[in-house]
């Protein structure tokens, strides 16, 4: 993903890495700081995409398969809580649980209807697996690592050990397209706990593509109106796309035809631009995509996916041409070229024009002064030829009167000599 942007970004740090390997090609009031901030500043440039949708709408498949063709983010049967992962790039697989400060705790529990009726049934599980709270919230270190993710579940799942105290999982993850695109991984429901919700809104807000994932099939309803409400409204139009998750489990082609006309006619959908038009709106098979990653890297399936392998086999959808998920990841480029990549490119371009255009009005300015010099010397060339004329016409002139005056001397010389 993202390969021609990366090809023109790699070619700019090139332009920099020149620029500083040789600094005397710059005009002398630019600072060498300047420029190895600008470098650094194109270096860390990042891209964020969420995924939203309810639960089981097939966010967490659809990101294995983008990401890492293989089941790295769990997928079960058992619901996750609401509970938004980050995934981002690191050079070994870790973990990282966010959990709540002992100030964010203490609001919690304050909110009484929300501690009777979510928390405290999570505390007491927690206590049957041996995890109190004390031993959590009151810590000075709020984030525990650990350096694989096995442990996921104990983290998100609903029964998790470690899930009642948690804020916000990260996940790092050795992955080429991650040191481009950190990827949000939202809950697709509005969260009790109004802490969650609020960080899984600040981090929609930071993204520049998202990505709301729907089911063939499945009508949109107050759950995912509720959510669009309270998470999407401010995201801008350009930056949304919607997915038609699981085509595959449409039996014919007339029927997924009519969901999405009845999509498209959706009034209050439209509203809020969640599926505005035909183009962006994607139709998907993750589920068949993530096999067909799977397959091709030789991993192997476990009786799940097994499954399902033959059942998606039989209807096509372990075709690249018929899961499309390269339509989704090509969606999702434009998206972010269009709302970031463009103008992180262009910035820069025009920032390195810049600093040659000075560098071109100095060196003009240099050349006329040289010329203007050359000028002079040619003019004062001029009149040394004059002068040299002058003295040859002058030389000649002398030479001729020489020549008639020598007889006359040399005559005066004999009489001279005569009369001595
Ligand atoms: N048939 C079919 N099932 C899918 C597809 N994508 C996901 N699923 C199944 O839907 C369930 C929920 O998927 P998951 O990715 O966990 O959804 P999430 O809760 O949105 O993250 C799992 O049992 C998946 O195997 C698909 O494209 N086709
Ligand atoms: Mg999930």
């Amino acid at each position: 993903m993202l390969q021609e942007y990366k090809d023109k970004k790699n070619k700019l740090l090139n332009q920099y890495d020149k620029i500083l390997k040789f600094p005397n090609i710059l005009s002398e009031d630019i600072k060498i700081e300047h420029i190895q901030e600008k470098k650094k500043q194109l270096e860390e440039e990042h891209f964020f995409v969420s995924f939203t949708g309810q639960i089981k709408a097939g966010k967490s498949t659809l990101i294995n398969a983008l990401l890492f063709g293989e089941e790295v983010i769990p997928s079960d049967d058992t619901p996750h809580t609401a509970k938004i992962t980050i995934i981002k790039y690191g050079e070994k697989p870790m973990l990282e649980a966010t959990f709540y400060s002992k100030e964010e705790w203490e609001v919690l529990e304050s909110n009484q209807e929300f501690y009777e009726e979510f928390l405290k049934p999570d505390i007491e599980k927690s206590v049957n697996k041996g995890v109190y709270v004390n031993e959590i919230i009151n810590k000075t270190a709020k984030i525990k690592k650990e350096n694989d993710l096995e442990n996921l579940t104990e983290y998100v799942a609903r029964d998790g050990k470690y899930t009642p105290f948690v804020n916000l999982v990260t996940l790092y993850y050795p992955n080429e397209i991650l040191k481009e695109i950190t990827i949000v991984d939202t809950p697709g429901t509005n969260d009790p706990n109004k802490l969650r919700d609020k960080v899984a809104k600040e981090w929609i807000h930071k993204t520049n593509a998202n990505i709301y994932i729907t089911y063939a099939n499945q009508a949109m309803d107050k759950v995912d109106i509720d959510f669009i409400d309270n998470f999407l409204l401010s995201v801008p139009k350009e930056q949304k796309l919607t997915v038609v998750n699981k085509i595959d489990s449409v039996n014919d082609t007339d029927g997924l035809e009519e969901y999405i006309t009845e999509l498209l006619a959706d009034e209050s959908l439209k509203r809020r631009e969640i599926v505005s038009d035909r183009e962006s709106l994607v139709l998907v098979s993750g589920l068949g995509a993530l096999i067909d990653k799977m397959l091709t890297k030789e991993l192997s399936l476990n009786e799940e996916l097994e499954y399902y392998a033959k059942e998606l086999d039989e209807k096509g959808f372990l075709e690249p041409e018929n899961h499309k998920l390269s339509t989704l990841e090509k969606m999702i480029e434009q998206k972010l070229i269009q709302n970031k990549g463009q103008n992180i490119l262009e910035t820069h371009i025009k920032f390195l024009d810049s600093l040659f255009e000075k560098r071109v009005i100095e060196l003009t300015k240099k050349i006329n002064v040289e010329k203007s010099n050359l000028n002079y010397l040619f003019t004062e060339n001029k009149d040394l030829e004059k002068k040299l004329e002058d003295i040859y016409n002058f030389n000649y002139t002398l030479d001729k009167s020489t020549r008639h005056f020598i007889p006359f001397i040399q005559l005066k010389s004999h009489k001279l000599i005569i009369y001595i």
